[in-house]
């Protein structure tokens, strides 16, 4: 069945205007002023609303084996909230079991993800880079539409690899026109902070941000742009959080290297005086890396200013806060006692845009099109989804978001759709709201209904990168 949407205002990264557009077979088929309508048409009326591309979110731990924990959405839970709040599209981080090869890690990463309800892609996160690590890489690439890859350089002895692993798996991923993924933190330095601190008996959640202090997210950040430089790959530093790694990204770039800065909601909206909070309450806010001292959300409002950070991502990794009812395996509970135990995330996937175009569009005076940008077109394009994904144009996916510009409402934890308990965000007032949207031609979320299904999501096979240097 087509969908004609009468009047709306089409907005993409490029264009602003009202017309009309024709879905039909889930794809966009024709967008015109006046467009006839057959009698099988079903005809919406979105006068007074913004029409944008289904949102495209990068950075997701959905079903996931951290460190310390479980994260607590599902496919299911974690895309029927990225629906609520306008993305359609979410890359995933698959994370393979230590001894486990990177071919299985995706195998139980497809099991898992077949509860999607909106359509998934996956990045591989590289653990080391023996023979057989560096065969799957390419196999990955050619056979399996992961085009994308994450190294940690924290988290020693669970998920970082050591210099000389990175430089190895970063010339493979360089030669097959795959995008290097970096977790810029020193781990190596942040575990002598953590072994003094802790020795001290300074147990408590804020001891997490002050172990991991901006200058080592600077250093590692510097250190994976110059290993990628050596290498020949192209890099995506994800979760910019301090003015010292953007300086790195930003220096690259000015250098003419292929270096892509991400951030997300939380790093630009909130600081370290979250944990102030009283008794164990500050622990909803750790996360790798932490909130940051006050003066670097506004270094980071420039640095997408200027265009050296092009995405904003969720990074939504996430966790209950109280233990019940879902168990001590998902809790930041787990912590108590020790901030080292803390599971680190939070969520996120829900509020993204409507965070995005309260602070950056209604605040800060970001162009639409530039909101379009960095919450769908660019990561579309760096993470080759696009022009499938991430746009609003005769051929592509009709994944679209009927967005009511002017509605206020209020973050609650208690009404949001991911399973976690709390939001980094309670209480804050938005102007904003996603009022419908489309996954492929078919309507999943009206206003506060859900019309979408368990399984309804698909796979993203992806091809490298579109996104010039
Ligand atoms: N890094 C992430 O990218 N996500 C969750 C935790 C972390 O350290
Ligand atoms: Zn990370
Ligand atoms: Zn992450």
């Amino acid at each position: 069945m087509a969908t004609l949407i009468r009047n709306g205002r089409i907005v993409t990264a490029v264009d602003d205007y009202v017309a009309d557009l024709l879905i039909d077979g889930g794809r966009i088929c024709r967008i015109g002023l006046d467009l006839p309508v057959g009698g099988d048409v079903t005809v919406l009326d979105a006068s007074g609303l913004l029409v944008l591309p289904g949102g495209v979110d990068v950075h997701t731990h959905l079903d996931s084996a951290t460190p310390t924990a479980q994260t607590i959405d599902t496919f299911g839970s974690g895309t029927v909230a990225a629906a609520f709040g306008g993305t359609t599209t979410v890359v995933d981080y698959c994370t393979p079991l230590r001894g486990q090869s990177l071919l299985q890690g995706l195998e139980d990463w497809h099991r898992r993800r077949e509860s999607a309800c909106v359509d998934v892609g996956a990045h591989m996160i590289v653990l080391d880079a023996d023979a057989a690590t560096l065969q799957d890489m390419k196999t990955l690439v050619r056979r399996e539409g992961v085009s994308s890859f994450k190294f940690f350089l924290a988290y020693p002895g669970a998920l970082m690899v050591d210099d000389g692993a990175l430089l190895e798996a970063m010339r493979v991923a360089g030669a097959h026109g795959a995008l290097c993924c970096v977790h810029a933190e020193n781990g190596h330095a942040i575990q002598v902070l953590v072994r003094d601190a802790l020795a001290r008996g300074d147990t408590a959640p804020k001891f997490h941000a002050l172990t991991r202090p901006a200058i080592l997210e600077g250093e590692a950040a510097r250190r994976a742009i110059d290993l990628a430089e050596l290498a020949g790959a192209p890099l995506y530093v994800v979760h910019l959080s301090t003015a010292q790694a953007l300086g790195a990204v930003s220096d690259a770039r000015r250098r003419g290297q292929r270096v892509h800065g991400e951030t997300c909601p939380q790093y630009l909206l909130l600081n370290a005086e979250e944990y102030e909070r009283p008794g164990f309450e500050a622990a909803k806010f750790v996360m790798s890396p932490p909130l940051r001292e006050p003066e670097q959300p506004p270094q980071l409002w420039r640095g997408l200013q200027r265009g050296d950070i092009e995405v904003v991502a969720t990074d939504h990794c996430a966790f209950c806060f109280d233990e019940q009812p879902n168990g001590m395996r998902f809790s930041k509970q787990l912590g108590i006692g020790s901030f080292n135990r803390i599971p680190n995330g939070a969520p996120g996937l829900e509020e993204r845009l409507s965070l995005l175009h309260d602070a950056a569009v209604v605040q800060h005076g970001m162009s639409l099109n530039r909101f379009v940008d960095v919450c769908a077109t660019a990561p579309a394009k760096l993470f080759g989804l696009f022009p499938f994904k991430g746009t609003i144009a005769v051929g592509s996916d009709a994944d679209l978001v009927l967005f009511d510009p002017g509605e206020r409402w209020t973050v609650r934890a208690a009404e949001h759709h991911s399973r976690s308990d709390y939001s980094l965000f309670e209480g804050r007032e938005l102007t904003g709201k996603v009022k419908k949207v489309f996954l492929r031609g078919q309507c999943i979320v009206d206003g506060a209904r859900w019309l979408g299904r368990e399984g309804g999501g698909r796979f993203l096979p992806r091809t490298e990168s579109t996104t010039p240097a």
